[in-house]
């Protein structure tokens, strides 16, 4: 199923390292590595290790043969890649490296995909899978840890392209870090805090940074008055700004305040 120009592996599933790994790939590499399937069958890799000097030294993927006309994507840097599936029964990988400056290389686990298995789409940073079947009509679902949000499809499931391909109907979704706040407009309005009036810290997890702009017309001023507030001291607070540069000096830092309806006036305007 696989060989190598740089060295020799077998088996219908396995692991391909970069030579040296981990303890840095030779400068002047040219390595390729051919994957070969059973015919009608794909080929999935999963990446479990990726440093390679970036910008210098380079693994490029091709969807099939090692030729022009098959290249894919060429990788570089420290940042893990996600899975990757052969739309046919050959896969390979080059490496190339100058002529200075080694990392640690890279690990990948192959393995050879049935038509009826989209293959393990894998789990992004600060994400959570649940499932462990990837064969059509097989569901899989994503959520993040405390402090980071989905972004894309929660729900994956496999189907069968009209291509006759199984693949997963959605792309992996990604966990970003939990944000709060919007940009304000308008002649009045309110806001409030994620979560109020229950604590914001709840669903939210701690270490929130929430900004609200404010914008107003030209050669207004803005007014605001605080209904309610509470935050836990000293570790806590809400900065509030003049202007709509972040970088502009503070005009209140507001650590606690004690009583309820208290006005702030912004002696500039908007
Ligand atoms: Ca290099």
């Amino acid at each position: 199923m696989f060989t190598s120009f740089c060295y020799m592996n077998s088996g219908w599933n396995g692991t391909i390292e970069s030579p040296g790994f981990p303890y840095g790939y030779p400068n002047g590499a040219n390595c390729t590595w051919v994957i070969v399937a059973e015919k009608g069958n794909r080929i999935h890799i999963v990446f479990q290790s990726f440093a390679v000097e970036e910008e210098y030294d380079f693994l490029s993927l091709y969807d099939g043969h090692p030729q022009p006309a098959n290249f894919r994507t060429r990788l570089t840097g420290f940042t893990i890649p996600p899975p990757v599936t052969s739309s046919d029964s050959i896969f390979s990988l080059r490496l190339t490296s100058d002529f200075a400056v080694s990392a640690h290389g890279f690990k990948v686990a192959y393995e050879e995909l049935r038509s009826s298995s989209c293959g393990n789409p894998g789990v992004p940073p600060k994400g959570i899978r649940n499932g462990t079947q990837f064969n059509v009509g097989d569901k899989i679902r994503y959520r993040c840890v405390t402090g980071y949000v989905l972004d894309g499809h929660s729900l994956l499931t496999c189907v069968t392209s009209t291509a006759g391909v199984s693949v997963w109907d959605f792309p992996v979704p990604i966990c970003r870090v939990k944000t709060c706040g919007s940009n304000l407009q308008g002649p009045s309005g309110t806001f409030t805090s994620p979560n109020f009036p229950i604590q914001y810290e709840k669903g939210y997890g701690n270490n929130l940074n929430c900004v609200w702009l404010i914008i107003s017309e030209p050669g207004s001023r803005i007014h605001l008055a605080f209904n309610d507030f509470d935050l836990e001291p000293p570790y806590d607070f809400l900065t509030i700004k003049d202007g709509d540069h972040w970088v502009t000096p503070s005009l209140w830092f507001v650590r606690k305040v004690s009583s309820k309806h208290r006005e702030l006036t912004p002696s500039h305007a908007n």
